[in-house]
């Protein structure tokens, strides 16, 4: 089955090269990578233009200005939904999802998963060298949503998934308004509601060694108040 890993960028100059050069070892023929990029001040859209020149596998979408991980994510799948992909992923490109995982994640879903999310808090998975803050507030959106939402998932934040076609298409991605932690919980949720699959694979979260977190405040504080809602809207 064919994949795009879609990969949204912003501020990411250090990594991405790595990470595509990563990637390349992982994919298989006719698997391809989606750079979303929203306009970042460090250039890293003209190096994802000049690297998407040299690798065939590799394309580029350029958003005109930062609008959050869902908006771009939904650019993405789009596209790549488009292009024909039978398997969407999404991850970060800062190394947290380590791209040696991404087989893992396809293997599940070609093995009858609908949606395979790595996971840190399931049996096996882990969390590196993160700091306390950022651990708790992981862990405690975690019990958050597990307190309104009956997902049956560990790691309903999380942000290293692999979906099948027919679930994006069902789900009706496009209507989704979340930006931030709150679009992973939103999408996880929708399939959910709809039968499919789920299954969670364990892997090993690190924090970032290059370029800086583009968490904020307003991120989690959209968390707080939509999980509510969709227990209410459904
Ligand atoms: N295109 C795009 N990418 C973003 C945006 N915000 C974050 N990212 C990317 O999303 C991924 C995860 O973001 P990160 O800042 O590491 O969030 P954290 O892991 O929660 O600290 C990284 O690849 C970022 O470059 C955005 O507004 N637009
Ligand atoms: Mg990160």
């Amino acid at each position: 089955m064919r994949a795009t890993v879609c990969l949204p960028t912003y501020d990411e100059r250090a990594n991405l090269e790595p990470m595509l050069q990563a990637l390349a070892e992982v994919l298989r023929e006719g698997d391809r990578v989606l750079v979303i990029d929203d306009n970042s001040p460090d250039g890293t859209g003209e190096l994802a233009d000049r690297l998407a020149e040299e690798h065939e596998f590799v394309s580029v979408l350029h958003r005109p200005h930062k609008d959050g991980l869902g908006p771009a994510y939904l650019a993405g799948f789009r596209r790549a939904l488009a292009e024909g992909a039978e398997l969407v992923l999404e991850m970060d490109c800062d190394f947290s999802h380590d791209p040696a995982d991404v087989p893992r994640l396809i293997a599940a879903v070609e093995d009858g998963a609908d949606l395979a999310i790595g996971s840190r808090y399931t049996a096996g998975g882990h969390v590196g060298n993160w700091g306390l803050a950022r651990r708790v507030i992981s862990r405690g959106g975690s019990i958050y949503a597990a307190l309104f939402l009956r997902l049956g998932v560990k790691d309903p934040t999380a942000g290293f998934k692999c979906f099948r076609r027919t679930v994006l298409e069902a789900i009706d991605p496009e209507t989704i308004t979340s930006r931030g932690y709150a679009f992973q919980i939103e999408t996880t949720f929708r399939a959910k509601r709809d039968g499919f699959r789920i299954v969670e694979v364990p892997i090993t979260f690190d924090d970032r060694t290059q370029g800086a977190s583009k968490m904020s405040r307003w991120i989690v504080f959209e968390a707080v108040w939509r999980v509510p809602l969709l227990r209410l809207r459904g």
